[in-house]
């Protein structure tokens, strides 16, 4: 595997980052009329202006080479093809199967996985419409009314930003909840609402092994069964989503209330699947399938467009020259809509559990930075809150501006006092206030001398912050569907030209094994681990704490 930082494009995007760093944006605009309309796009409903970022032709023609000399034409071609490219897992990774038209054919280890995926699609369908008609009773034959989904990580992340996403093409007559930490009082507060008679479970594990799913499960299905009265009650009101029938029957769901995938289906990629069951169940089959077309046209999108017209490759690009070229440790989803208020999290997910790595997949340390951090919330919240550092702050912080023209609950005086905002920030980051306009404003003021120049440099924006900004026409299941995938792929060829997997996890592991251990400690005072001396005086504080509380 060459490595990454000796290729020739690789020196050359360093040296050019080095110097538009310190470009004056307002300048390019003003030296270059064609310079918004040659930096923005529009793909899948989906327009993308970039042209607030620190770059210029010869620094894309640049980015575009060095994606080339990474392979990443034939790396995608290899992500579609169902190669196993999660190495260390030796699996494929085919989300995009998933979403891709009954008909296609797409192979694993010979076999096409299209049929399997439209089965289980066809009986997700099947069962949603029984929910949502009314035809699907619970045990005392009354109507189901309450969906709560028992699922952590990418079993919770993309069904619940998808459903709060998509309120406004969700059932009247569905209330959907979602349980993800072990911490019980989530659990608790939305129990103590419902009613177990009209409650169903979806109990979503790809694995079926995690400890704070399977804790959720058992005592949901505790409370189900001593308020019905009857194990019985189980069969009525638990389904379950997994690749793991023989654990999902253990527990005591049986399988034919179980909707299956694939070991090829990452958790983080896994809303598309069975795992957006939930999804299905609040906006019906016909918007789910409008969900999976968006997704697909994108896909279609990113496997077809030149490098030079792909808007996943270009977010990526861009990406890795503020990462690699100008040092940015994180980057800002602003989504200026709020439905799409789980989006960051959702990302932040998708983007740092896929390329927080800093090992190639040839096992060799990096020695250049990988995926940064991710973060965020709507926008127009951060403005009043967290916006200041991006304006006048040290920290170079690159921004996606999502916002969505059309918003029909909001009245047209809200929606544009919203974009108003969206537009406003994204120039104001880009411009700046320069000393003389500062200068200038507080003179009009009134203010003169000492009073005027100690506050001049207070008020003084340096401007040039970039950003990228994203307009969707309408928030639809096909226009989340396209959104999301785009992400999805932009994570891809990120991780691609890094050299790295993105798609296995084995960060998360170690954390996991000291629970369990720490928990024995905890249960039993008997059992003294070898921790340091931190983690050994915290274990004995939080022991006597439960201790004490088990004695009360
Ligand atoms: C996602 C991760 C992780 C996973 C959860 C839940 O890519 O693998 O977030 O989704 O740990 O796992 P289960 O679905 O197996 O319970």
């Amino acid at each position: 595997m060459t490595a990454l930082s000796t290729l020739p494009a690789w020196q050359t995007m360093l040296s050019q980052a080095a110097q538009l760093k310190h470009i004056d944006l307002r300048q390019a605009f003003a030296s270059d009329p064609g310079r918004a309309e040659r930096y923005s796009l529009k793909a899948c409903g989906i327009l993308l202006d970039y042209a607030k970022n620190h770059i210029d032709d010869a620094a894309l023609a640049n980015l575009f080479a060095l994606a080339r000399a990474t392979g990443l034409e034939a790396k995608r071609t290899q992500l579609f093809a169902g190669a196993p490219i999660n190495a260390t897992e030796g699996r494929a990774v085919l989300h995009t199967a998933l979403r891709a038209p009954a008909g296609s054919v797409i192979e694993v280890d010979g076999v096409n996985v299209v049929p399997q995926v439209q089965d289980v699609l066809a009986r997700m369908a099947r069962f949603a419409d029984k929910v949502r008609n009314g035809q699907w009773l619970g045990l005392d034959g009354r109507t189901i009314t309450d969906i709560v989904n028992i699922g952590i990580g990418g079993s919770d992340l993309g069904p619940f930003m998808a459903c709060e996403a998509l309120k406004d093409f969700g059932s009247p007559h569905l209330n959907l909840h979602f349980i993800s930490t072990v911490d019980g009082w989530q659990l608790a507060t939305v129990l103590e609402k419902l009613d177990p008679a009209t409650t169903l479970f979806i109990v979503a594990s790809k694995t079926f092994t995690t400890q704070e799913t399977l804790t959720n499960a058992r005592a949901a299905r505790q409370w189900l069964v001593n308020a019905l009265g009857v194990e019985a009650a189980v069969a009525k009101h638990f389904v379950a989503v997994s690749t793991n029938a023989e654990a999902v029957s253990a527990f005591g769901i049986d399988t034919a209330n179980m909707f299956g995938f694939w070991n090829w289906v990452g958790g983080r990629y896994s809303l598309w699947s069975a795992i957006g069951l939930p999804i299905l169940l609040y906006i019906g089959e016909a918007n789910f399938r409008a969900l999976l077309a968006g997704a697909h046209a994108m896909d279609q999108h990113f496997q077809a467009a030149p490098l030079e017209q792909n808007l996943p490759v270009i977010l990526a690009l861009l990406g890795i020259f503020y990462i690699n070229g100008m040092g940015a440790a994180t980057q800002l989803v602003s989504p200026y809509n709020q439905p799409l208020h789980r989006l960051p999290a959702y990302l932040q997910q998708l983007d740092m559990e896929s390329n927080g790595k800093s090992v190639r997949l040839d096992g060799k340390q990096v020695d250049y930075h990988t995926g940064p951090v991710i973060w965020g919330e709507p926008g127009i919240n951060g403005q009043h809150a967290y916006y200041q550092l991006l304006h006048q702050g040290t920290e170079l912080v690159p921004i996606d501006f999502i916002g969505v023209l059309d918003n029909p609950k909001s009245s047209i005086e809200h929606n544009t006092i919203l974009l108003a905002n969206f537009l406003a920030q994204t120039e104001a980051l880009m411009c700046g206030k320069h000393e003389a306009e500062v200068r200038a404003e507080l003179k009009a003021q009134g203010l003169t001398g000492d009073v005027l120049e100690q506050l001049v440099p207070h008020k003084v924006f340096g401007g040039n912050r970039p950003s990228n900004t994203l307009l969707l026409d309408q928030l639809t299941p096909s226009s989340l569907g396209s959104l999301i995938a785009l992400y999805e792929h932009k994570v891809f060829v990120q991780g691609a030209i890094w050299g790295i997997n993105s798609y296995d996890q084995w960060g998360v592991e170690l954390g996991k094994q000291l629970a369990r251990t720490i928990e024995a400690e905890l249960r039993d005072p008997a059992i003294n681990g070898v921790h340091d001396a931190s983690t050994n005086r915290l274990i004995d504080y939080v022991r006597k704490a439960l201790n004490q509380k088990q004695k009360c």
